[in-house]
């Protein structure tokens, strides 16, 4: 963890430390002569064609659900999108706010039920993600096409240049987090109770819904509709969109990611400004639920020192180097 205060700004508070193990590192030169085998892991590639068969069955008896079936299985939705845009990646992988105990662990829970490996080896990935973006050491380096940045790259084993400059990033602040190692050493219990129990049960025997509507709907469909909104943040808004503050760089400004991903379509700003609590230049209002509910637990005083870039740093960035796209740009 680095003490850094430069280039943050925040309306209320003003963090003092934050991780830059997020900031683009452009020393790194990806190696020459032929790429290593791609190894396919059939194991993964059973279990995904699986799920998203579980899912589309799941789809097909969704209109016999019941109302509370179907309002619950949106509930499990956005706790485990928080865990995600809240907890996972704006909390833990860049550090830009600060969050009480009890909000780290509902944000861990939301995590478990998001299913997307725990928060150590998520917020890792991410780091070597913007640190390396689309190169070698980039775990979805997105120049292999939007198969493997969505799903491919979790159905083969990792570029080695993932693994050694990963090995190389300081984690030291994860490490130091009871909560993110408590959701490591029990992540497989966790996962099995608050991802597939928690949403099948609840219906169950609070509404008395069929175990396998519970099952098929708030558990596998929810699952998968929150990894695929997931994943697009790394194909479709490293492919397709516009980029007011960097040209240079391939992360674009995508709405539709924006709504489906509560607020992580923004992905152009989020790159050029990845310390930025509210992963765009806008606030709650405009697509990003996840701000908004960021700024929530700030009023309720149990989260603080949300980090900003300003105004002035964002216009010099958009005149620098954006693409001619920023409004005012
Ligand atoms: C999933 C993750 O879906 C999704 C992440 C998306 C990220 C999106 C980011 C976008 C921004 C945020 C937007 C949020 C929007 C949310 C919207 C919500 C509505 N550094 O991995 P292994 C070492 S998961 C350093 O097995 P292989 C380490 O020692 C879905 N070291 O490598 C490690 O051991 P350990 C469910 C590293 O063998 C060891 O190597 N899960 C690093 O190549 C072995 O690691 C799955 O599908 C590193 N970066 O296998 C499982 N990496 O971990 C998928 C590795 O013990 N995973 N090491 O320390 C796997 O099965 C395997 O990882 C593999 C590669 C087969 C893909
Ligand atoms: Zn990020
Ligand atoms: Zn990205």
């Amino acid at each position: 963890m680095v003490k850094n205060s430069d280039q943050t700004q925040n309306g209320e508070t003003r963090a003092e430390d934050r991780t830059v193990e997020d900031v683009f590192d452009d020393t790194y030169k990806e190696k020459d002569g032929p790429k290593p085998p791609r190894e396919i892991v059939w194991r993964n590639v059973v279990l995904m064609a699986l799920l998203h068969i579980g899912a589309l069955y799941g789809l097909t008896i969704t209109p016999s659900a019941s109302i509370p079936t179907l309002l619950w299985t949106a509930v499990c939705f956005f706790i485990s999108a928080l865990g995600v845009t809240a907890g996972a990646h704006r909390l833990w992988s860049h550090r830009s706010y600060k969050a009480s105990l009890p909000l780290r662990i509902f944000l861990a829970f939301g995590n478990s039920m998001a299913f997307q490996n725990d928060i150590y080896e998520w917020a890792r990935d991410h780091r070597v993600h913007h640190k390396f973006s689309e190169t070698d050491a980039d775990p979805h380096n997105a120049q292999r096409g939007f198969f493997f940045s969505h799903i491919g790259w979790l159905l083969v084993r990792k570029h080695p240049d993932v693994i050694e400059k990963g090995k190389k990033l300081d984690l030291s602040d994860l490490k130091s987090d009871a909560v993110v190692m408590f959701q490591r050493k029990h992540y497989k219990m966790s996962v099995l109770l608050v991802c597939f129990g928690v949403p099948m049960f609840v219906p169950w025997y609070l509404w008395g819904e069929s175990l396998w509507v519970g099952y098929f709907v708030p558990g596998l469909l929810r699952y998968a509709i929150v990894l695929n909104a997931t994943w697009l943040v790394n194909s479709a808004a490293h492919m397709w969109g516009m980029r007011p503050y960097d040209s240079h760089i391939n992360p674009r400004e995508n709405m539709f990611v924006a709504l489906s991903a509560i607020g992580e379509g923004f992905h152009n700003y989020h790159h050029t400004f990845p310390f930025d609590y509210a992963t765009s230049e806008f606030g709650g209002g405009k697509l990003n639920l996840t701000t908004s509910f960021i700024d929530l637990m700030c009023s309720v005083g149990l989260a603080k020192d949300c980090k900003r870039a300003s105004p002035e740093i964002v216009m010099a960035r958009v005149q620098r180097t954006g693409d001619g796209s920023h409004k005012t740009g």
